[in-house]
């Protein structure tokens, strides 16, 4: 196996810091980084991945629950998919909740039926993370925690550089490219100077209050519910634990939250004219989220390649975020693998545009997802309406279903 990181005769820096090598320098070990660095650890590519919080942090964090159909097939293929075949739940099918003559009905939606098989798996992102950062200690290729004041730069020059210090050592990374997978907060997409990038952006003017309940689900599926007093989706995690989202304010005050005003909301925006009703139980997380998606234009500047929160964000009502996260460094890993196999650039250069055409996508059924079952302070009783005819005609109608479905479950890798 190559040396994972050498520090050769690239030239010492102004303050004497002899850097080190690498082919790709990641930062950020999200599921974008980790990913990236699992892949072209299977292509014999070096990487060296770069996290400003803790390995307990990272894994602790509580994100997304969904995984496309492409990502548990990526999972899989790339080795670090047993847990997730063991413990994932496969959902079929998910619920669309509203009123409709004065009853408020769930209405299921066949994904599978609908898609030729093809459906979602529900498994905990922390979970993901879990899978990944073993898979990447048992490579024994590095990934440095908790690394403090990371920059980048050179990102237009042949030797791209990452600095950051790491218990009280300054060190820098000389890399053939980096992978900016920082999030929507990180340094990378910054970096990029002002003329080279446009982002398009729309926040909502609602977020999601999101818990974590030891409480049995009661749906074998997820449950997308409009009420008049706004949006609510019911989730899990596992046999014992439920995942629940309501929709509030952007600034919404958690103090103003205690659990069993949580728990008489959700019930009234769930509860449907079968009886159905999350069960509850002791809440061991909560968190406001807020809601807003946003495109930075191109993905790439110079040797500096951005995947995932940091190139794109979606409100998470479409279930997308981790899925576009995992096909942006399926895509990378391949052209990179490509050029270090014979110099060739083109899918590098090409990463960008394909990695825009999915992005759009997703963008388009993200804020449809969140249009149709949100409301907002804006709308007037015709947009109420207008919001149960649409969704009258999607669980009507086998066509708009179909194109939930193969939105939802994901469309290939590509
Ligand atoms: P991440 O933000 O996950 O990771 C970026 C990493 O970079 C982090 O570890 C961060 O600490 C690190 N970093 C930041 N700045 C740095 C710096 N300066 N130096 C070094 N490291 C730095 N998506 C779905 O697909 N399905 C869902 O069900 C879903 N639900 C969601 C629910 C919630 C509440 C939220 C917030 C998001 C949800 N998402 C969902 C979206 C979410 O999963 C993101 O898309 C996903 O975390 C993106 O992964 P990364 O791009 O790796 O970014
Ligand atoms: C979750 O389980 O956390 C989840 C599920 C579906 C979404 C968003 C989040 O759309």
């Amino acid at each position: 196996m190559p040396p994972l990181w050498t520090s050769v005769a690239v030239s010492a820096n102004p303050c004497g810091v002899t850097p080190l090598r690498t082919q790709v320098g990641i930062v950020g070990a999200g599921p974008a980084g980790l990913m990236l660095g699992h892949l072209l650890h299977l292509r014999g590519i070096d990487s060296v991945i770069v996290e400003d919080r803790s390995q307990e942090h990272v894994i602790e964090r509580v994100r997304a629950g969904v995984l496309e159909q492409g990502t548990v097939d990526l999972m899989r293929e790339a080795g670090v998919g047993d847990r997730l075949a063991r413990e994932g739940m496969r959902h079929e099918g998910i619920y669309i909740a509203f009123r409709s003559d004065g009853r408020q009905v769930r209405h299921r939606i066949d994904m599978s039926g609908l898609t030729g098989g093809r459906a979602i798996t529900v498994y905990g992102q922390n979970e993901v993370i879990k899978d990944l950062i073993a898979a990447r200690l048992a490579t024994g290729r590095p990934v440095v925690f908790e690394a403090e004041d990371v920059r980048v730069s050179d990102l237009d020059s042949e030797h791209p550089r990452i600095r950051f210090s790491a218990g009280g050592q300054e060190r820098e990374i000389a890399c053939d490219f980096i992978a900016g997978c920082d999030g929507s907060h990180g340094i990378c997409r910054p970096a990029i100077p002002r003329q080279h990038v446009t982002l398009y952006e729309r926040t909502y003017p609602f977020a999601w209050l999101g818990i974590l309940a030891k409480a049995a689900p009661t749906s074998e599926e997820l449950v997308y519910s409009l009420h008049e007093r706004g949006f609510a989706l019911f989730s899990m995690r596992s046999q014992e634990v439920t995942r629940l989202y309501l929709q509030c304010a952007p600034d919404e005050d958690l103090a103003q939250w205690p659990d069993d005003r949580i728990w008489s909301e959700l019930r009234m925006r769930l509860r449907t004219s079968d009886g159905w009703e999350p069960n509850e139980g002791e809440i061991t997380q909560k968190a406001v989220t807020p809601m807003r998606s946003a495109v930075a234009e191109p993905m790439r500047y110079g040797r500096l390649f951005l995947a995932g929160d940091a190139a794109h964000i979606v409100p998470p009502t479409g279930a997308k975020g981790l899925n576009l996260a995992m096909a942006d460094v399926w895509r990378l890993s391949n052209a990179l693998a490509a050029f270090y196999a014979d110099g060739n650039e083109h899918s590098l250069n090409d990463y960008s545009a394909r990695g825009l055409r999915r992005t759009w996508r997703a963008q388009r059924f993200s804020w449809w997802m969140t249009s149709m079952l949100h409301r907002s302070d804006s709308d007037n009783p015709f947009d109420h309406r207008r919001q149960l005819a649409e969704l009258e005609y999607l669980v009507s109608s086998e066509a708009a279903m179909t194109s939930l479905a193969e939105n939802y479950v994901g469309v290939e890798l590509d």
